[in-house]
């Protein structure tokens, strides 16, 4: 997979490190990317597993540790049915096998990522369970020792168009659920994949760069975009930068307020660079340089940041960046932070100028809305109940009214008594008694 060069294994780390759990074939490609990336040293910056009820999916994936590849007992595929995955987790060896698998492993993550192609068998099936399960045991005693949980965060991409009413209906079922995690508070952000925009991007690319062999077909290209993105966002801004974007304010994204999370990306060429328009420039990719789905509203994101790597020869004034401060504080009103950061491209060969953005929605890509609907029309529904209720907590955080969620509640606490010792503090012992049970982990309501 091809990387910006800054990206492409020039520093050690990684801003935020995370485990990455794949989940059917759509999953287990996307992690094995994840699992292709190697540091300096050639290390792996990520930890990886995935999971599948067909060996023949696991079988071409190249970089996820082979000791690191779970097949499900009893499974022969799902035939784009997660009622059949659902009994195959019914079977105690499976969860038993799950449990083993994330216990021992993601030792070092400071955040997860569960990945599934929504509207198969497997990995719609299985991606919620994985997602309790990590809850369970990896958060269930962080917070009962008065810790901050780790964000648990999903990728999953969506049907195109073309696909069948039924894998529809069970993408976006699937979605209710992801959204129901988020009021629960096990959900962090979700990142959307619109299938649909994958396959019209990779035809147009085709069409402008015939002889380009990067991707083997329109799902490779959706696989490597998605990567990329988070890969070098993540370590883009582990460059020096005067301004103020650092790993706590990444970690603020995932962490502070649930939410689909979107990055975008605008590449200008040598020639077109022009700093005059350069805060429209920012403000339009956050509008329409989305990679991995279209049709977000600005003024509803709840954070927004950004990444510019600029080629050694453009210097961008300081008077630059007060001016866009200000135009992003009027384009995102609601925004609770707006990091930025600005490095120079290491390679002098390369003289273009790079943006990259980060937003935090509470609402879901545009054709999607409108496409899926009525289905979509329930999650909207629950998307928004989020959304009032992160009203509240923005407007006060010592607030603890009426329709606060376990999760909500948990997240406002934990901030409350952040410096303090909360060992045994009454709201503690409290939110553990509320954790999720074992057995409520394998079950798909
Ligand atoms: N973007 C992207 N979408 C994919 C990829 N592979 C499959 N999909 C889509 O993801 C959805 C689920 O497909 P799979 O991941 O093959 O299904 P599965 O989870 O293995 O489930 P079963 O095979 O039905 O047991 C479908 O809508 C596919 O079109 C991929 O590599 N990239
Ligand atoms: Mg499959």
């Amino acid at each position: 997979m091809k990387l910006e060069f800054f990206a492409d294994r020039k520093t050690d780390n990684v801003a935020l490190k995370f485990g990455i759990i794949g989940a059917g074939q759509c999953g287990g490609k996307i992690t094995d990317l994840f699992a292709s990336l190697k540091n300096n040293d050639g290390h792996r910056y990520y930890e990886t597993m995935v999971v599948n009820s067909w060996e023949g999916d696991l079988k071409p994936l190249q970089y996820v540790a082979r000791e690191r590849r779970y097949l499900l007992k009893g499974g022969e595929g799902c035939g784009h049915k997660p009622k059949v995955c659902e009994r195959l987790m019914d079977d105690p060896a499976n969860q038993e096998m799950l449990m083993e698998a994330i216990e021992k492993g993601f030792k070092d993550a400071d955040a997860f990522y569960v990945i599934a192609g929504l509207a198969g068998g497997t990995g719609t099936g299985l991606i919620s369970s994985i997602i309790k399960l990590i809850d369970y045991i990896k958060n269930t005693p962080l917070l009962d020792s008065g810790l901050s949980p780790k964000p648990i965060n999903a990728i999953v991409t969506m049907p195109r168009s073309i696909d069948t009413g039924l894998d529809k209906a069970n993408a976006v079922d699937e979605l209710n659920r992801l959204a129901g995690m988020f009021k629960e508070g096990i959900l962090s952000s979700l990142v959307v994949i619109d299938n649909e925009k994958s396959f019209r991007e990779y035809v147009e690319h085709t069409k402008l760069n015939p002889n380009d062999m990067s991707y083997q077909d329109w799902m490779d290209y959706s696989n490597q975009t998605v990567v990329q993105a988070i890969h070098e966002f993540n370590i883009g801004i582990m460059y020096p930068s005067d301004l103020n974007f650092d790993t706590q304010d990444l970690k603020n994204i995932f962490e502070d307020t649930p939410g689909i999370i979107t990055i975008s990306k605008t590449v200008f060429e040598q020639e077109t660079i022009n700093s005059g328009t350069l805060i429209d420039d920012i403000i339009s990719c956050f509008n329409t340089g989305n990679v991995l789905a279209d049709g977000h509203d600005l003024p509803k994101a709840k954070h927004a940041g950004y990444l510019i790597v600029r080629p050694r020869n453009i210097n961008i004034p300081q008077s630059t960046f007060n001016e866009l401060d200000i135009r992003l504080a009027q384009e995102t009103p609601n925004a609770l932070t707006r990091p930025g950061s600005c490095i120079v491209n290491p390679n002098r060969d390369d003289n273009r100028l790079i943006i990259y953005t980060i937003n935090k929605i509470v609402q879901m890509p545009k054709r999607l809305r409108e496409e899926l609907e009525p289905e979509v029309k329930k999650l909207m529904e629950s998307m928004t109940g989020t959304e009032d209720a992160l009203a509240e907590i923005a407007v006060s955080t010592t607030s603890y009214a009426n329709a606060f969620t376990r999760g909500v509640k948990r997240r406002v606490s934990s901030k409350i008594f952040e410096r303090t010792d909360t060992q045994n503090s009454p709201q503690n012992q409290e939110l553990a008694t509320q954790r999720i049970s074992r057995a409520d982990i394998f079950k798909r309501n």
